[in-house]
């Protein structure tokens, strides 16, 4: 392997593509390195047990903490019993709300910080859920600390609980400002000649990425240094500084590889606030890992929602109207807001429209953002709708679409950056064979299996926060691409070397990528799909500096072997100077630098809007006060899906397969089509789980998190996942981003749970109007 040296060792180690990347597809290493079908950077070492997670790192003298969960829903602790817990050898410490570790509460995204949740566990005695973290046990080995944990003696006090959405006790809130309304929506559906009213749910879900959540906390004199899996250190970073109540500068947060995080990491979580605050407070490193089971509550998934929605339209197709509310949970006191309007408000055109959203209060963990978050849902509920309204106009649902096509953003009048959906519906049907369907449900059979085709569309927002990045260029002809982003398997290692040798004509092997750490340039984050496009148009304006520093470099050092030559007369190309009349007679930058005598040279590059103050840039990393959404500079913005699935419904036993998946995506220019087909395909299977087998429950006598593990929680498996065929519609957006790519990784997970309850539906005649679509429902 062609990796740099001991670059598996260290935290923080750079990664570069291995010659082995090309063997797959030869042809694809001639292409310019950006578009290029390349494998993972990272790849090999996460396969072969070289990348270090945040778990694995070995300090000195390190403490281990199991943190202990409630068993109790709701009410108050009256007393902890940690004399046995205590008596065990090697414990350190218990930290209770007896005797408080103090952990300040950290500020949240929506008031201009950085976390997910305003909670922090053993501050007081109130019990907000079951499975919410009320002790932490520190012990010298994790052997120890997990046998006193399970020795804490919990004396509560019930106190009434809320554990449903549906709950008559519970007190829906509005959330006004999220709303929207134009025309007279109220109006529009009297007067329709044709309307559906339709009620649709989806239950709570589970991020579960493969690398639970663990962090260690290591305090050295007053600085704190912190592995945490991480989306977005910049955050953590911030979340940390909040909970200590110390400056940000005494924080750095490490997170060079991330097992998956699909949103769950996106936030430093409450168990972050024990590990660090149990480090200050023994002045050792401290681990905290929680068990899978404790992932479920010490972190929220995707909440369940509710959605009614009433769609008026003409006889003809044209949609008059649509109302859409929403509510879905959240914690007792803390609000976590799923945006079901986002791609309501957005797909068809429509005079009159109104959307309000609701959060419902209960006695659960903050719920979080689970990949897609807003649109998934949102998603599911419209195009299930639309579905439903097409069989009510006797129509095809592709022509009702388009027949209801949105020239300019219904919300906002803008016009839209690129929309190749037309095209993505065009691609879609061809290849599942839409068009030789016969529509009339439960009309297509096999033996015994009712065959079904459905289809839904899919959107998911360009979100933009600009970012920096640096490139090192050494004598020895390596060149480094820092940044403080992550990688938690989308690609980012890799598409940012490709990003550097495209930019600057060089090898792609040539190009090591540093990622993960606060101590490198700031960061859009990882989430939203926003971190490739971002952090791409940083590498390459460093790129692009960087071409204007060596040229000056080589037109102005004495030693330089260009020197005589005028910068105007330099050309740069294929990563070396040459005189621009004298195409062979170049020198590389490694040879430029050498001849000048420097080791190295560090050029920055960013995408901050000029005249930007530290400030502001502080922000962008921090918190998502710089945050533009898809509707800045006057265009919207969105990447846009068609996806069209097969199923197979077995008449006797009521099973439900996914046969078939063909989808058709428009997210602009392509950076890699390897990655991106991969992580479309991931967000389709990761739908088809939503759909069919991925439902928390929760026992509605405690408030226990009944399937609180990977054996109970169903997540797709190989068995389950079909054939699976995406196509790539988009073309360069160059109003969306710096190189003209728009969002990929969460796409794929939009669209797909309506997609395959039509196709139910046309299978057997049936809507089931609620997530997961089990043969339960079907029966
Ligand atoms: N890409 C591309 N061309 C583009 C845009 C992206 O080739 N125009 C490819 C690149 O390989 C890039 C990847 O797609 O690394 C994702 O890019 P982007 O859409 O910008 O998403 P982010 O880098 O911001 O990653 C976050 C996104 C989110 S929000 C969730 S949720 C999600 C997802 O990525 N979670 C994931 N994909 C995941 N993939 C893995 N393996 N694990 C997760 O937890
Ligand atoms: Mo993705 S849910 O925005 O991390």
């Amino acid at each position: 392997m062609k990796l740099g040296v001991g670059v598996a060792a260290v935290a923080g180690a750079g990664v570069n593509l291995a010659p082995g990347a090309f063997a797959a597809e030869p042809a694809a290493a001639k292409m310019p390195a950006l578009g290029s079908r390349l494998s993972r950077a990272e790849g090999p070492l996460k396969v072969a047990g070289q990348a270090r997670y945040a778990i694995e790192q070995k300090l000195e003298n390190m403490a281990y903490g199991v943190t202990v969960q409630s068993t109790r829903p709701a009410g108050r602790i009256l007393n902890i019993d940690t004399t046995p817990a205590k008596a065990v050898p090697g414990v350190v410490d218990v930290y209770t709300f007896q005797n408080t570790l103090k952990i300040n509460k950290p500020t949240v995204y929506s008031k201009g910080g950085g976390a997910t949740e305003e909670f922090t566990p053993i501050q007081d005695n109130i019990v907000r859920f079951n499975g919410m973290h009320i002790a932490l046990v520190v012990a010298d080995t994790f052997e120890a600390a997990t046998e006193a944990a399970s020795l804490l003696k919990v004396e509560y006090e019930d106190g009434e609980a809320i554990l449903d959405i549906n709950d008559p006790k519970a007190k829906p809130v509005l959330i006004e400002p999220m709303g929207a309304a134009w025309g007279d929506a109220a109006a529009g559906l009297a007067s329709a000649e044709v309307k559906i009213d339709v009620t649709y749910t989806t239950s709570r879900e589970y991020n579960v990425p493969m690398e639970p959540h663990a962090t260690i906390a290591s305090w050295d004199n007053g600085k704190i240094t912190v592995w945490e899996p991480s989306q977005w250190v910049g955050g953590a970073r911030s979340v940390v500084a909040e909970f200590l109540g110390i400056d940000i500068e005494n924080v750095r947060v490490i997170s060079p590889y991330v097992g998956g995080g699909f949103g769950s990491k996106i936030g430093a979580h409450p168990h972050v606030g024990l590990a660090c605050a149990a480090s200050r407070k023994l002045g050792r490193p401290v681990k905290v890992s929680l068990t899978r089971p404790q992932t479920f509550t010490g972190l929220g998934g995707r909440p369940a929602t509710r959605q009614t929605l009433s769609i008026g339209a003409s006889k003809d197709g044209k949609i008059t109207s649509i109302v859409h509310e929403s509510w879905n949970e959240t914690a007792i006191d803390d609000v976590h807001v799923e945006a079901c309007n986002n791609v309501t408000k957005i797909m068809y055109a429509t005079p009159n429209f109104s959307t309000r959203l609701n959060v419902v209060p209960v006695n659960t963990v903050q719920p979080g953002w689970k990949r897609g978050p807003g649109e998934n849902p949102s998603a599911y509920a419209l195009e299930s709708a639309i579905d439903e309204l097409a069989y009510a106009l006797n129509m095809d649902p592709v022509t009702l679409r388009l027949a209801n096509w949105a020239d300019v953003d219904p919300s906002n009048g803008m016009p839209w950056t690129t929309r190749q959906l037309r095209e993505a519906y065009a691609a879609g049907a061809e290849g599942i064979g839409w068009w030789s369907r016969n529509p009339v449900p439960r009309s297509m059979r096999e033996g015994r299996e009712l065959i079904g085709y459905g289809m839904a569309a899919g959107s998911y927002p360009m979100i933009r926060t600009a970012s920096e990045a640096k490139l090192v260029f050494h004598a020895n002809g390596q060149i480094e691409v820092l940044s403080a982003a992550t990688d938690m398997g989308t690609g980012t290692y890799t598409i940012l070397a490709q990003t550097a040798a495209d930019a600057l004509g060089v090898p792609v092997e040539a190009v090591v990528v540093r990622l993960g750490d606060t101590a490198l340039p700031r960061s859009a984050l990882a989430g939203g799909s926003q971190q490739a496009n971002n952090l791409s148009g940083a590498v390459d304006r460093a790129a692009r500096n960087a071409r204007v520093a060596l040229l000056n470099l080589a037109a102005s050092d004495p030693k330089s072997p260009l020197q005589s030559l005028k910068l105007a007369e330099l050309t740069f190309e294929n990563g070396a100077i040459r005189p621009t009349r004298r195409p062979a007679g170049g020198i590389s930058i490694a040879a430029l630098l050498k001849a000048v005598g420097q080791d190295k040279l560090e050029i920055e590059g960013n995408t901050f809007a000029a005249g930007a103050t530290e400030d502001m840039k502080n922000a962008a990393d921090r918190s998502f006060a710089q945050l533009k959404g898809p509707a800045e500079g006057g265009v919207s913005a969105h990447s846009w899906a068609a996806q069209f699935v097969e199923v197979r419904v077995d008449e006797d036993f009521g099973t439900i397969r996914v046969k078939r998946m063909v989808s058709a995506f428009c997210c602009g220019r392509i950076f890699n089509p390897k990655l991106a087909e991969s992580q479309w395909i991931s967000g389709m299977v990761m739908g088809l789980g939503q759909t069919l087998l991925e439902e928390g429950f929760v026992d509605q006598r405690d408030g226990r998190t009944v399937n609180a593990n990977f054996a109970d929680y169903a997540v797709p498996v190989n068995a389950d996942v079909p054939d699976i065929q995406v196509i790539s519609v988009g073309i360069p957006d160059m109003q969306a981003t710096a190189l003209g790519g728009k969002g990929v990784g969460e796409i794929g997970v939009v669209g797909v749970a309506p997609a395959i309850g039509n196709a139910v539906y046309h299978a057997t005649g049936k809507r089931i109007r609620g997530l997961p679509i089990t043969l339960e429902k079907l029966a």
